[in-house]
This record gives structure tokens, C-alpha cells and sequence, in this order.
């Protein structure tokens, strides 16, 4: 770490001083990124009570990190798209004018870091050397911060390196302030490449790499270059004959975006292989040879907790035996961590995730529902060797998935790019902890980005049929849901590795085999279509798992043409000819005497 006064990049060195003047902390440090600097940090934080040594003989360079227990989720009603016009924002965003944004944060930071330490991390997002890859600057006064970005990101010289002399960074502006909701506020400034956020220590909120920059910033810059940013897992798979595969997956989060890019094989499924190039966000591009290339600009992962143990995701639980921050999870008095979900019952005694004792009889939860881990990449066992390759990863599938109790079949197909658009922008899922808010309420989550587009989602819907058009070996587009229910709420599918069996039927539609049949709603794969060797499903519970009712289909077409009427003009008539299309499809199916019986209100 070097004080203010070593040499830095001039454009560095000019806002880091415009900061200092406003929020006048007590030491400036640029971070370098070294091992002895985080050590460093690390033993600072130790003292501070910022972390919690966890059993160091068991998990070597593990800690715990407990959030302040309103800030345990990312915020959206405090999230702001602050452009000119309101209407480039759009009503997918909330939208203040930048002067007022600029000018009720100004008041928030003004002395916000006194007696404080300003922390400035340069951090690159992509592969070093990509000219895909983007730097950005996070002023932090948080050491938590720090250190989950050092491990999240390509932190401190090599992003310096990266920028050169250009100016051209992302200006992220950080504090916790006093952690009161009251006074909290994420606000991106698109047209001057800059976030400003105070008053949340948490995830999402102040991590500014992630969604702030590689997602809304980035999906504004990527308009303007003709890319696409997208909250999307990137997963490799090998078939026993050896050929590969990568398919990007767009799920919201909490929805098992890190247990599939971790995916484990089925026993019963020799010779197949997976690799994990990302886990949440994915940078695609399309290439010189006509296909969409895919990126992770990340270097970690920042997962949920709860639920993920060896059954579930082996690749994921060994990689957060070393080297881990955790934050709000449940603490053993072996100093080991716990959670719901973990292979491990209940103890018979812990320290919940705010620091009060807990028992089994509790009733509440001993981790946050939210709880999360924060790990390098390079700790998970199966790390792609695609994923530092500064071109990315060639896409033959894109897959939109969500959490859907009824309706929505456990996979299908799109007839083409445009139609597959259609199936992201309307997407709706059950919510989860991963914002604030009531949980398992269905929303509508186009393409699983309705937090993170950083505009105008009309325009958003415009561009994917753009770079569509640009693309001569568009991926396949294809909707799941591994969260479909019988009528006493059980779910029919198993998941996890088992998932792997809709992903080979989805592969054998890219290489142009693989029989299915025409729905009204899209292709959906005939029953002997899934492999289910090895796996105790009947034929009847895998047609229940595929069945389009078109009588259910009717709401959700009415629904659908409410949403799209937010976007007016900016809703594309492409969309609307697939909205009308589909609604005509799901007419022609139901039989006259259904129509009539629905018509007289019975
Ligand atoms: O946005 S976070 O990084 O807090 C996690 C998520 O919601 O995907
Ligand atoms: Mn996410």
C-alpha cells in the first residue's frame, strides 16, 4: 500500500484529491494488491472486530464478517439510473437528474470519511491485456470492502498497468456512512462513467465491480459498442466423445447460477466433463467468425451460503475451505462456520449470524438467508483453462431460467434469436433474499436483469435483437425451469447435477440433432428426448415436467402485454408481433368449448 503521496496515474491522483477534499479522511492509501497487503488488512480488520478469525487449523485464511442486520441485501427502491433524460433510464430504473443526485450524495459525503482511512483500489474487470476488459477505481472507506474486492477482482497494479496513461476508468465512489438505510443510495451515472454509493456495506451495494459496473454500466457501454453485458453463469461441457460445448446461462440471483456453472455430473452419465468460466456475469461479444463470444469479467466468487454443502455442490464446498471470507453465516464454537443446508445438522449450540446464541429451537435462522461466500476463482477444482483467455469462450447455448412453480416446462426452445428474445424479456421469477423485499412473490425479471439493466429496457429488448442481427452463428436460445411443482408443492425435477440431462438435449439441438416437438409456446424435447438413465423418473412425472397447459398460458400472455405497454415506443414491434403470435398460438389450441366456458365467466 503507498500513502497519497507516491506517484499514481495523474487521473487517479486528480479524483482521488476531489474526493479527499469532500470527504476529508485522515489517510489516503492506494492499493497495490500484494499479498503483505492484505495481511495487513487483514490484521487491521481482526482488531477492528470487522472479521472474525474462524478456525484456522481447519479453514487456513478463512473469516467471518457479520453486516449490520439491515444491511444484509442489495437495495433496489435506493438504487438509482441517474441520466439526463428520465426516459433513458427508463421505468425499469428508478431515475434521478444527475445534478440532484450529485448534489444529495455530495451532502452525504461531505466529511463522510473523517477519522477514517480512504482506501483507493484500482481493479480491472476481464482478463489483463483483453481489449475487451474494462478498469475501474473504488474509493472505499471499508476494509471488508477492500478485501472482497481484492479477491472478486483483478485488483491494484495489474489494473494500473492495464489503463496505461488513458483516462478512461470507471469512477466508483464508495462508503458505508452510517449504514442507515435512511441514508443510503446507489447511484450510477452512466453518461460520466461513475457510481456513487454510500450507506450499505453489503454485496452488490458496495462492491462496485460487480453489478454496478460489469452489469448497468457495462450494459450502457455495451449499446453504444454493440455487445452485450448480462447477469449470465458461463459453463463448459465436454461430451464423452469428446466434443465441447459452452452455454450462458441467465437465471436471478439466488436461482442456482454458481451450483450450475459448478455443475458434477451424474454417476450414471459417464465421459462428460464441466468447466466453469463465471458464475453470475457474463461480457458477450460477437466475434470475427459470426458467433457471440462470452467473458467473465470477474476473479471470484460472491455466493450464497445456505444450501450449499458436498451434496449439493462438492466443487463449491471445498473451494470455501481456504481462503474465504464469510459474511453472515453461523458460527460453531469449534470456530467453523454453519449454515442451513450444510451437511453438517444443526449444532446443538452457535452464534447466529448477528452475534446472538442459537439453538435448534430457535426460531430463527442461524445464517442469513442471504448469507454469502467470498472466494477466488482460482480455488474452485473446476476453474475453465478458457478463463483467463482474453477472447472469451465461443456460445452454442443461451439459457433464461427462473424460479417458476407452475406453467413454465422444464426446458423448451426458441424457434430463432428474435422469438428467444421474446422468452428473455418475459421472464418472470419467484423472488428471493438476494434483495430486499418479500421473498417467493412472482416478478417480472427480463433476461434475470430487471436490477442490473442500466437503461431504458425497451431499448435493451432493441439492442439484443441488434446484435442478433450481427451475429451470422447466433446461439440457441432456450427457457428452464428446474423449479417446477406437484400439487403438494414438491418439486419434479431433482436438479443439480442432474440438470445435465436437459443440457445434453440442449447440446444436441446446437449440433443439429435431437429430436422435439413444436408447442405453441416453443420446441420442447419428446420424452425419450431427456436421458434418464440412472435417474427414478416415470414417463408421467417427465410429461407433467414438460406440459404446456394453454389454459394457463392465457394469463400469462395477459400479464405479458401489460409489462410490455410500460415501455411504449421503446418496446420493439418485434416483440409485439411474437407477443400477438404466441397469443394466437395458445387460442388456436384451446378448444372452442374451454373458450366459451372461460368467455361466460365460469
Ligand atoms: O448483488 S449481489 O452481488 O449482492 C448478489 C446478487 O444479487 O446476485
Ligand atoms: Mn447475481
Amino acid at each position: 500500500m503507498t500513502d497519497k503521496a507516491a506517484p499514481v496515474h495523474a487521473g487517479i491522483r486528480k479524483w482521488i484529491d476531489e474526493v479527499a477534499a469532500m470527504t476529508t479522511p485522515d489517510r489516503v492509501l492506494v492499493c497495490e494488491g500484494s499479498e503483505a497487503e492484505r495481511d495487513q488488512l487483514v490484521r487491521e480488520s481482526l482488531a477492528s472486530g470487522e472479521l472474525i478469525e474462524l478456525n484456522q487449523a481447519k479453514l487456513p485464511g478463512c473469516y467471518l464478517h457479520r453486516s449490520a442486520p439491515h444491511d444484509v441485501a442489495r437495495t433496489e427502491h435506493l438504487t438509482f439510473v441517474c441520466t439526463e433524460r428520465e426516459e433513458d433510464a427508463g421505468p425499469n430504473n428508478n431515475w434521478m437528474a444527475p445534478p440532484e443526485a450529485k448534489a444529495k450524495l455530495t451532502h452525504l459525503f461531505t466529511g463522510a470519511m473523517s477519522g477514517r482511512t480512504m482506501y483507493v483500489v484500482p481493479f480491472l474487470m476481464g482478463p489483463p491485456g483483453s481489449r475487451f476488459s474494462k478498469v475501474g477505481v473504488e474509493i472505499t472507506d471499508s476494509k471488508y470492502v477492500v478485501l472482497s474486492m481484492q479477491i472478486m477482482t483483478r485488483a491494484g497494479t495489474i489494473a494500473l498497468d492495464h489503463l496505461g496513461a488513458s483516462d478512461d476508468f470507471t469512477r466508483c465512489l464508495h462508503s458505508i456512512g452510517d449504514l442507515s438505510p435512511d441514508r443510503r443510495f446507489i447511484m450510477h451515472f452512466p453518461e460520466s462513467n461513475s457510481v456513487w454509493s454510500i450507506g450499505s456495506g453489503y454485496g452488490g451495494n458496495a462492491l462496485l465491480g460487480k453489478k454496478c459496473l460489469a452489469l448497468r454500466l457495462a450494459s450502457w457501454m455495451a449499446k453504444t459498442e454493440g455487445w452485450l453485458a448480462e447477469h449470465m453463469l458461463i459453463l463448459g461441457l465436454e461430451s464423452p466423445a469428446g466434443t465441447k460445448h459452452y452455454i450462458a446461462g441467465a437465471f436471478p440471483s439466488a436461482c442456482g447460477k454458481t451450483n450450475l456453472a459448478m455443475l458434477v455430473p451424474p454417476a450414471s452419465m459417464p465421459g462428460w466433463k464441466a468447466s466453469t468460466v463465471g458464475d453470475d456475469i457474463a461480457w458477450l461479444r460477437p466475434g470475427s467468425d459470426g458467433r457471440l463470444w462470452a467473458v467473465n469479467p470477474e476473479f471470484g466468487f460472491f455466493g450464497v451460503v445456505p444450501g450449499t454443502s458436498r451434496r449439493t455442490n462438492p466443487t463449491a464446498f471445498d473451494m470455501i475451505q481456504r481462503d474465504t471470507i464469510y459474511t453472515n453465516v453461523a458460527l460453531r464454537s469449534d470456530g467453523t462456520p454453519w449454515w442451513e443446508g450444510h451437511d453438517d445438522p444443526p449444532p446443538a449450540e452457535a452464534i447466529d449470524w448477528q452475534g446472538r446464541p442459537w439453538t435448534p429451537k430457535s426460531t430463527e435462522k442461524a445464517a442469513h438467508p442471504n448469507s454469502r461466500f467470498t472466494t477466488p476463482a482460482s480455488q474452485c477444482a473446476t476453474l475453465s483453462p478458457e478463463f483467463e483467455n482474453p477472447n472469451g469462450v465461443p456460445i452454442d447455448a443461451i439459457l433464461f431460467g427462473a424460479r417458476r412453480q407452475r406453467r413454465v416446462p422444464l426446458v423448451y426452445e426458441a424457434w430463432n434469436w428474435r422469438h428467444g428474445t421474446f422468452l428473455g424479456a418475459t421472464l418472470s421469477s419467484e423472488t428471493t433474499a438476494a434483495a430486499t423485499g418479500k421473498v417467493g412473490v412472482l416478478r417480472r425479471d427480463p433476461m434475470a436483469m430487471r436490477p442490473f439493466c442500466g437503461y431504458n429496457m425497451g431499448d435493451y429488448f432493441a439492442h439484443w435483437l441488434e446484435v442478433g442481427a450481427s451475429i451470422t452463428r447466433p446461439p440457441l436460445i432456450f427457457r428452464v425451469n428446474w423449479f417446477r411443482t406437484d400439487e403438494e408443492g414438491r418439486f419434479l425435477w431433482p436438479g443439480f447435477g442432474d440438470n445435465l440431462r436437459v443440457l445434453k438435449w440442449v447440446l444436441e439441438r446446437t449440433e443439429g440433432r435431437g429430436k422435439a416437438l413444436a408447442t405453441p409456446i416453443g420446441f420442447i424435447p419428446p420424452v425419450e428426448g431427456i436421458d434418464r438413465k440412472g435417474l427414478d423418473i416415470s414417463d408421467e412425472e417427465l410429461t407433467a415436467l414438460l406440459r404446456v397447459d394453454p389454459a394457463e398460458w392465457v394469463e400469462a400472455v395477459a400479464g405479458q402485454e401489460d409489462f410490455f405497454r410500460m415501455f411504449g415506443r421503446h418496446l420493439p414491434q418485434a416483440l409485439w408481433d411474437e407477443h400477438w403470435n404466441l397469443a394466437h398460438r395458445i387460442e388456436e389450441m384451446i378448444t372452442p368449448s374451454e373458450l366459451k366456458g372461460r368467455d361466460l365467466g365460469i
